[in-house]
């Protein structure tokens, strides 16, 4: 049954300079013709070309908007199916009511991701390709977005189409020797079959996972907060990254009362700030609220900046803090450089051992390259991004690879240690069926719904 036709806007809300509202399916180009005039006719338009004309209200013959619209036929286009997008002035209103015309003219308003999903169905692209496509327009980063272009490419794609070859290939080879039992030997040499698995299937998978972490935080971002006593300099640093004045610094303690969040990018990792009150004994010792609250924040952090004042003694309060910082990732920020030290610096560092530390004036804006380096070479245990990380940095499809290589163990190793060829068979199958999920292949409906239900309306 050929597919419905289908419309939405495609430009985010609010007011706009153009705003484009996208039709895909068999009857876009007529339902489009419904309610467009043409400035050359209708019969003499090219597709893949852009055309000047009136949108005009069919019922009351009012002009609704001056607009300038594509006509893309099939198959070349997003959706593989006819195209037509019309670009309009960009006002919510006028927007609507070009669409509400359009679904008079008997289309179907799409669901999130349609368009996409169609050009998944259709096969225009794979799995991973239409999830890069969420990926490119939610990008928060320049390195987050070229991770999502050589996805959108199918540089995924082609790097796990690449180990289902080889699988593919041995796994005739298993289903011969099941059929001919008696020609085994003949049929299979259990030591470059082991060899291939190894070289062209288990040792690819495990790079792409080596990479995983990275690729991934260039994605999702990482959270990191900022702790110390009251008064150290906490949204002093604050303001420092994200250059400007957010955080309300004054001379008296416990000024920020509230956690304060916000985004930076540091080498192209989204940083997630957060600007603490500072802790110090109450009544209740360092018991309070508060502190219960930071740890919680502490927990969900990916990494702790501990502060301290290196013109003040250190107290047991400074102490206590640090405790908090045991197992996390943590440095140790030595601020007001510039004032005359208590102690040595080093002296103090030491007091935290254990702890990178970096000396820095936020006032003075002095050691903030210093710390953000410090700070990219902890989250991702190296020196720079020297090299954009590997490809796989979705989890879904981490957690694929990694079934993937479980199941490809034995199988490379099931004819040396004689195992019957149909237990090796199914193995081969499984690390087949799991490589496929990811591009789609062998992917159930459900995960595939899930997937398009992430994205927006008119992607
Ligand atoms: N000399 C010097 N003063 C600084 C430096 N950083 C911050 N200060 C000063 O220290 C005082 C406190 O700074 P804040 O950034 O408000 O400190 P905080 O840790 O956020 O304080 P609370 O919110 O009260 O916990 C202000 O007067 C800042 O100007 C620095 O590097 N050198
Ligand atoms: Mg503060």
């Amino acid at each position: 049954m050929d597919a419905d036709t289908i419309a939405a806007i495609a430009t985010p809300p609010g007011a706009g300079g153009i705003g484009i509202v996208k039709i895909s399916g068999p009857r876009a180009i007529q339902v489009a013709l419904g309610i467009l005039s043409p400035a050359t006719g209708p019969s003499s338009l090219k597709s893949h070309h852009l055309h000047y004309g009136y949108v005009i209200d069919p019922e009351t013959e009012k002009t609704v908007d001056e607009v300038l619209f594509a006509v893309m036929k099939a198959p070349y286009t997003y959706t593989r199916e006819d195209v037509v997008e019309i670009q309009a002035h960009g006002s919510r209103c006028g927007l609507h009511t070009i669409l509400e015309l359009v679904l008079k003219q008997g289309t179907r308003l799409a669901e999130p991701g349609e368009f996409t999903k169609r050009a998944f169905i259709n096969g225009r692209i794979d799995l991973t390709q239409a999830e890069a496509v969420a990926e490119v327009v939610s990008a928060q980063t320049k390195e987050g977005l070229d991770l999502a272009a050589k996805q959108l490419k199918g540089r995924l794609y082609e790097a796990i189409e690449s180990t289902r070859k080889p699988i593919e290939t041995l796994l005739v080879e298993v289903e011969a020797a099941i059929d001919f039992p008696e020609d085994v030997e003949d049929i299979i040499r259990p030591e470059p079959f082991a060899q291939r698995m190894e070289h062209e299937v288990i040792v690819p998978l495990e790079e792409l996972l080596a990479h995983y972490d990275e690729g991934h935080i260039y994605r999702e971002g990482i959270a990191a907060i900022i702790v110390g006593r009251p008064n150290v300099g906490k949204s002093s640093l604050m303001n420092r990254f994200l250059q400007k004045e957010r955080s309300i610094v004054t001379t008296i303690p416990g000024t920020t009362r509230d956690f304060i969040e916000e985004t930076v990018n540091i080498k192209g990792v989204p940083l997630r700030l957060i600007d603490t009150a500072g802790l110090h004994d109450t009544d209740d010792a360092l018991e309070t609220i508060g502190i219960r609250f930071t740890r919680q924040r502490l927990d969900e952090a990916d990494i702790v900046l501990f502060m301290v004042d290196c013109s003040m003694p250190i107290t047991e309060e400074d102490t206590k803090i640090y405790d908090l910082t045991r197992d996390r990732k943590a440095i140790l920020v030595v601020n007001k450089a510039d004032l005359a030290p208590h102690r040595p610096l080093e002296e103090i560092a030491t007091q935290f051992h254990g702890l990178p530390w970096v000396e820095i004036s936020a006032l003075h804006n002095k050691g903030i390259e210093k710390l953000k380096t410090t700070v990219f070479r902890v989250i991702t245990d190296q020196s720079g991004p020297a090299e954009l990380p590997g490809i796989v940095t979705n989890v879904r499809h981490k957690v694929a690879i990694e079934k993937a290589v479980a199941a490809s163990k034995p199988a490379a190793q099931g004819f040396r240690t004689g195992r019957h060829p149909e237990l090796v068979a199914i193995d081969l199958k499984e690390a087949l069926d799991r490589l496929g999920e990811i591009i789609g292949v062998t992917t159930t409906e459900d995960i595939i719904d899930q997937i398009f239900s992430r994205f927006c309306i008119g992607k």
